[in-house]
C-alpha cells in the first residue's frame, strides 16, 4: 500500500467514529500523493503520519446555571493541532452537533488554510456542544465565563488565539474576552473577532464572506468572467453568508437565496443591500429565523424544512454561481448533479467542507471553477491574523487598509493554488493546489525541527 493509503487506513482504525475527520484527512492526503515522490525526505521523517495526529486535545467540563437556577453541564474542547509555522489559531464553535471528530476535521483543515494565508499561524479549533439558540444573553454570558474559566490556562497571544465560528459571534467573543481579561489580568490579543473598542479590527466581521467572493472573482477572471449579471445562490444566513451577499451585490451579481437550519427563502428579485441589512438585524440582533424574511418581503418564497440545495434540485432553479456558507456536508452528490443541470459553473466555499466527496467529484468531472473552503474562506482567519498584527503593534489600520490587505491575500492564495497545481501536474485543480501549497510550508517547518 502507498504511504498515503496506509496513513488514511490507520486514521480510520484508530478513531473509527470520527467520520468528518476521516473525510478531511482523505481529501487532503489524496492530493498529497505527488509530494511523496518529489519529497522522499517527508516520507522518511514520517511527516504524513505526524501531521494527522494533533499536538494536543483538551477536553473539559463546562457547568453553568440557567435563568431558573437549574445547573447544566456541557463539554468543552480545544484541539491544538499543529503549531509548526505559528501560534495555534482557529475558531470556537458552539453548536449541539459539536463532537471530537467534527472539531478534529476543522482543526486539521485549519493547518493548511492558515498556511495558505501567508501569515504565521498554526492550526487549531475548539468549541462546545452548547446551543446558544433560545438562550438569554445572561445564560450565554454565564456559559462563556465557565468555558473560559478552563480554557484560559491553555491559550495566550503567542500560544493559541481562538476566534469565532458557528454560534460564536461578537457577543460571545465579548463575554469570553471580558472574562479572560478579568482572571488573567492581561489586556492582550488572545482572541480575534473582538469589537472595535477593545482591540478588534475593522473588516474582520466582513472578511470571510468578502474573501469568499474575492476568491470566486479571481477564479472567474482567470476564465474571462465576472459577477456582473450572474445569479448567485448563497446558503446560511449567518456571518459568512451575510457579507458574501453584500460583496456579490457590490460586484453586480444577484443573490436569490438564504437559508438556516429550518428553512430556505428564494427571492428572485434579488437580496439587495437594504434586504441584506434587514437580515443582519433579524439574525444578529433579534436572533430570529430566516422564514421571517418571506413575511417582510412578498417577492420571496419560503420553503420549510428544505435546504437551498434541495430547493434548487426540487424546483429546478437556475443559478450560475453557488456559495455554500452554512455548514459541513450540506451539499451532496444529488445536489451537485442538480447544480450542473441548472447551469451552475462555479462554486466557492464560504463554509468548511460544505461539499461531500461525491459532490466534489461531480464539480470536477463537469469542469466547474471550484474553490475549496480552505482556500476560499481563508479571508476570515487571514484578517484575524491582521487583527493580531495590529494588537501587537498597538495600532489600528483603516477599513481601506485592512480590506486591501485582505483582497491582496485572497489574490495571492488564488495564485499560489494555480502555481502549485501546475507544478504538481494538475493544472487548474484548486483542491490539489490548495492542499499541496498549504502542506509544503508546514512540512518543511516540521522537517527543520527534527523529530518533535
Ligand atoms: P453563524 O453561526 O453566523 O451562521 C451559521 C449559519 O449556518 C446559520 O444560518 C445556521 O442556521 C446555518 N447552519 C449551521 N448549522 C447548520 C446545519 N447543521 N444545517 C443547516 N444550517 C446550518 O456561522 P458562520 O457564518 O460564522 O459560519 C458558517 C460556516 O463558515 C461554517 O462552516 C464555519 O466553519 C465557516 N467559516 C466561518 C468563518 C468565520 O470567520 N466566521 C471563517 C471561515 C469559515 P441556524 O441559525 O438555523 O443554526
Ligand atoms: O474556520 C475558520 O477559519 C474560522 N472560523 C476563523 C478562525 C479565526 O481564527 O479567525
Amino acid at each position: 500500500m502507498s504511504v498515503i493509503g496506509d496513513v488514511i487506513e490507520k486514521v480510520k482504525q484508530k478513531d473509527p467514529n470520527e467520520f468528518e475527520f476521516h473525510q478531511a484527512v482523505e481529501e487532503v492526503l489524496m492530493s498529497l500523493e505527488p509530494t511523496t515522490k518529489k519529497h522522499p525526505e517527508f516520507v522518511k521523517a514520517k511527516i504524513y503520519e505526524r501531521i494527522v495526529e494533533p499536538d494536543r486535545v483538551i477536553m473539559f467540563r463546562v457547568p453553568w446555571t440557567d435563568d431558573k437556577g437549574e445547573v447544566h453541564v456541557n463539554r468543552g474542547f480545544r484541539i491544538q493541532f499543529n503549531n509548526a509555522i505559528g501560534p495555534y489559531k482557529g475558531g470556537l464553535r458552539f453548536h449541539p452537533s459539536v463532537n471530537l471528530g467534527i472539531l478534529k476535521f476543522l482543526g486539521f483543515e485549519q493547518i493548511f488554510k492558515n498556511s495558505l494565508t501567508t501569515l504565521p499561524m498554526g492550526g487549531a479549533k475548539g468549541g462546545s456542544d452548547f446551543d446558544p439558540k433560545g438562550k438569554s444573553d445572561n445564560e450565554v454570558m454565564r456559559f462563556c465565563y465557565s468555558f473560559m474559566r478552563e480554557l484560559f490556562r491553555h491559550i495566550g497571544p503567542d500560544t493559541d488565539v481562538p476566534a469565532g465560528d458557528i454560534g460564536v459571534g461578537g457577543r460571545e467573543i465579548g463575554y469570553l474576552y471580558g472574562y479572560y481579561k478579568k482572571i488573567q489580568n492581561d489586556h492582550t490579543g488572545v482572541l480575534t473577532g473582538k469589537s472595535l473598542p477593545f482591540g478588534g479590527s475593522l473588516i474582520r466581521p466582513e472578511a470571510t464572506g468578502y474573501g469568499c467572493v474575492y476568491f470566486a472573482a479571481e477564479m472567474l477572471a482567470a476564465k474571462g468572467h465576472d459577477f456582473k449579471g450572474k445569479t448567485v445562490a448563497v446558503s446560511g444566513s449567518g456571518n459568512v453568508a451575510q457579507y458574501a451577499v453584500e460583496k456579490v451585490n457590490e460586484l453586480g451579481g444577484r443573490v436569490i437565496s438564504l437559508c438556516d437550519s429550518s428553512s430556505t427563502i428564494i427571492d428572485e428579485e434579488g437580496i439587495d443591500n437594504k434586504k441584506c441589512n434587514y437580515v443582519m438585524d433579524l439574525k444578529n440582533v433579534k436572533r430570529g429565523r430566516i422564514s421571517e424574511y418571506a413575511e417582510k418581503y412578498n417577492s420571496a418564497c419560503c420553503y420549510i424544512g428544505e435546504s437551498i440545495w434541495d430547493v434548487i434540485k426540487n424546483q429546478g432553479i437556475k443559478v450560475d454561481i453557488a456559495l455554500p456558507c452554512a455548514t459541513q456536508n450540506e451539499l451532496d452528490g444529488g445536489h451537485a448533479e442538480a447544480l450542473v443541470k441548472n447551469g451552475c459553473f462555479c462554486v466557492s466555499e464560504g463554509a468548511n467542507m460544505p461539499s461531500t466527496p461525491e459532490a466534489i467529484r461531480i464539480y470536477q468531472n463537469n469542469g466547474f471553477l471550484y474553490g475549496p473552503g480552505k482556500a476560499a474562506n481563508a479571508g476570515g482567519v487571514a484578517t484575524s491574523g491582521l487583527e493580531m498584527s495590529q494588537n501587537s503593534m498597538r495600532l489600528s489600520w483603516s477599513r481601506e487598509e485592512v480590506d486591501s490587505r485582505l483582497h491582496g491575500i485572497m489574490k495571492s492564495i488564488h495564485k499560489t493554488c494555480i502555481q502549485a497545481s501546475d507544478a504538481y501536474g494538475a493544472k487548474g485543480d484548486y483542491v490539489l493546489g490548495a492542499n499541496v501549497a498549504g502542506f509544503l510550508k508546514v512540512a518543511n517547518a516540521m522537517l527543520a525541527y527534527g523529530v518533535v
